[in-house]
């Protein structure tokens, strides 16, 4: 896939987003436009069926900071694993796309999340599971800068060092921001990149997590035995000009007025 499709594909998923938020008039905008690129980066080189979700040779996927789930829908339709129609329906009662991912109601959801610092845990079992079934599967995982303050995680961390696990990749969403606040005003992560290597994995920081081809070359980069972690630097609203690097769009739906301003500048 070229650069320019996989581009124009991380627009049109962030027009899905912003569509989707406004009609539900609920949710997270500013990590959803954030982990946009991540997102189609992993899938552009996943090996999966979306006609057969289930398939159990498939690569997984798990996103751990779940209220960025309209990123993951749009994602998910627009490749195919269910109808785009049913974006719309975006945290309805009854429907399959709720506020956050359930992967026994959604095709294409490998684990359901939204109670930040578990996601990362749960790929280590996939990631464990696959080596002791000597499966060739891997097994990608996103997880907030903000959710990183969540003490499983690092033990997460320790155990995919310990177990070798060289099938996993750990994406960071490194926006700066969480909920109220940035990351270094609610609890600094310090010398992030140095830790994630005394934790034992192969780093890869990326100056721009929202440059598709810096995504994809580092998915694709050799990974030396070692767990992957690609540490993205992004930006939280990414594409929307009032909603880039502003706390206030963490969690906040946008009205008509707001919703047509963000799709003029989503335009191809
Ligand atoms: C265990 C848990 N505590 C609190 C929340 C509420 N919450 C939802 S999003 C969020 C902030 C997450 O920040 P970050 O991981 O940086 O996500 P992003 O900036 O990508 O939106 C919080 C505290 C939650 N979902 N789970
Ligand atoms: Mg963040």
């Amino acid at each position: 896939m070229s650069t320019t499709y996989l581009n124009d594909l991380c627009k049109q998923i962030r027009r899905d987003i912003v569509n989707m938020i406004a009609s539900a008039s609920s949710g997270h905008p500013g990590g959803s436009l954030s982990c946009v690129e991540l997102i189609v980066g992993a899938f552009s080189q996943m090996n999966f069926d979306a006609q057969n979700p289930a398939w159990p040779e498939r690569d997984r996927f798990v996103l751990s900071k779940g209220h960025c789930a309209p990123a993951l829908y749009a994602a998910l339709a627009r490749y195919g694993f269910f109808p785009v129609e049913e974006l719309s329906t975006l945290r309805q009662l009854h429907s399959r796309l709720q506020g956050h991912p359930d992967c026994k109601k959604c095709p294409g959801i490998d684990a359901s999340t939204g109670s930040l610092g578990q996601g990362v845990s749960v790929a280590v079992g996939m990631a464990l599971g696959a080596k002791h079934q000597r499966k060739d599967f891997k097994v990608y995982v996103v997880t907030g800068d903000g959710e990183l303050q969540e003490g499983q995680v690092w033990e997460a961390f320790m155990a995919a060092s310990h177990y070798g696990l060289d099938n996993l990749t750990v994406m960071i969403d490194w926006n700066g921001l969480q909920i109220d606040g940035t990351n270094d005003q609610v609890m600094s992560l310090g010398a992030l990149p140095d830790k994630l290597r005394a934790f034992g994995f192969e780093l890869i920081e990326l100056s721009d997590g929202n440059d598709i081809e810096q995504v994809v070359a580092a998915i694709k980069a050799p990974c030396n035995g070692k767990p992957k972690c690609i540490l993205a630097h992004t930006t939280k609203g990414k594409g929307v000009s009032f909603m880039e690097n502003n706390v206030g769009w963490h969690g906040k739906a946008p009205d008509n007025e707001q919703r047509l301003k963000a799709l003029a500048e989503l335009e191809d």
